[in-house]
């Protein structure tokens, strides 16, 4: 007993423990990289023969506001504006027939208020204002997927790292990475949610400090629950409800949907650049949530 106690001893000296922030400006120090999701896919990322576009992309990943601050307003040229006109309208008639209750509530409110308009990409100060009113959450833009862990410190705080551009016109409906109409339409709605924004928060919480393995668990946890999450013969998770392709496809039962439960979650491979083949589900919001509370203490 004593060896072992002294091993152990001698181990504490020998690893670094993991720095973590403690607050929202500790955020700024975080590593906010992302994946270069252009380079893996090359020729087939949607909207790489159209230079304009591709030049204003560019400029749109190139920017690191401070999680403490106000976000400034973005620049939406034209075609910007008009493929979100486009998806707005059929994801908003997809979302009253096949999204869960709690997130139309909060869309159709954002619609009342005047923050989301048909017209133009809504810009995150407005949204953060009613957000700050809801729940206290906040959107932090970045230039595309950061790492687990990152992405995960912010939630522990209420942040989310969240895309301001927007998708090729050319290909609406189902996008290769998380952009604005992904995160406006697919998460913002649920984070105005207390019950939501509670366990989002705790799997963020979870997270500080945390080993690599740890954040794989909690990472496929968030996934399967916050982005492709399903609620009794509703859809929940963002990831389906910002593509007007693949919440067709759940819907109209395509896709193999099983009761959710942690080994098999975390038994599953990421499918991040097509249709999921099985989603998991709960029979109410306040059962994901006790879901993901009993799962993320394990
Ligand atoms: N496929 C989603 C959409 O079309 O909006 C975007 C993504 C969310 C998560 C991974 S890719
Ligand atoms: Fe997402």
């Amino acid at each position: 007993a004593m060896k072992s106690l002294l091993l152990n001893q001698t181990k504490q000296l020998f690893t670094k423990p993991i720095w973590y922030p403690r607050s929202r400006r500790d955020l700024d120090c975080i590593d906010k990289s992302h994946r270069n999701i252009i380079d893996d896919l090359g020729n087939s990322y949607p909207g790489s023969n159209d230079i304009d576009y591709m030049n204003w992309l560019s400029s749109m990943r190139n920017y690191d506001t401070p999680a403490d601050s106000d976000v400034p307003d973005a620049y939406y040229p034209e075609q910007a504006n008009k493929t979100w006109n486009i998806l707005y309208g059929k994801l908003k008639e997809l979302h009253s027939l096949y999204a869960c209750d709690e997130h139309n509530q909060n869309l159709i409110e954002l619609e009342n208020k005047n923050i989301y308009t048909e017209n133009e990409v809504p810009q995150f100060s407005k949204v953060n204002n009613w957000l700050n009113s809801k729940t206290g959450f906040k959107l932090v833009p970045v230039g595309g997927m950061i790492n687990a862990r990152s992405f995960l410190y912010g939630l522990a705080y209420r942040v989310f790292f969240a895309s301001r551009y927007i998708r090729h016109i050319s290909s609406p409906f189902y996008a290769v990475e998380p952009d604005v109409v992904h995160d406006l339409m697919g998460h913002v709605p649920l984070f105005a949610n207390e019950e939501m924004a509670e366990f989002s928060q705790e799997i963020g919480k979870k997270s500080l400090g945390a080993s690599d393995e740890k954040i794989d668990q909690l990472a496929k946890i968030y996934y399967y629950s916050v982005e492709f999450g399903v609620i009794g013969e509703k859809i929940l998770g963002a990831g389906i409800l910002s593509s007007s392709g693949e919440i067709i496809n759940v819907g109209e039962k395509k896709c193999k949907v099983e009761p959710w439960e942690l080994k098999k979650v975390l038994n599953m491979d990421y499918v991040l650049h097509d249709f999921q083949p099985l989603l998991f589900k709960a029979n109410s919001l306040t059962e994901m949530k006790k879901f993901v509370f009993e799962a993320v203490e394990s």
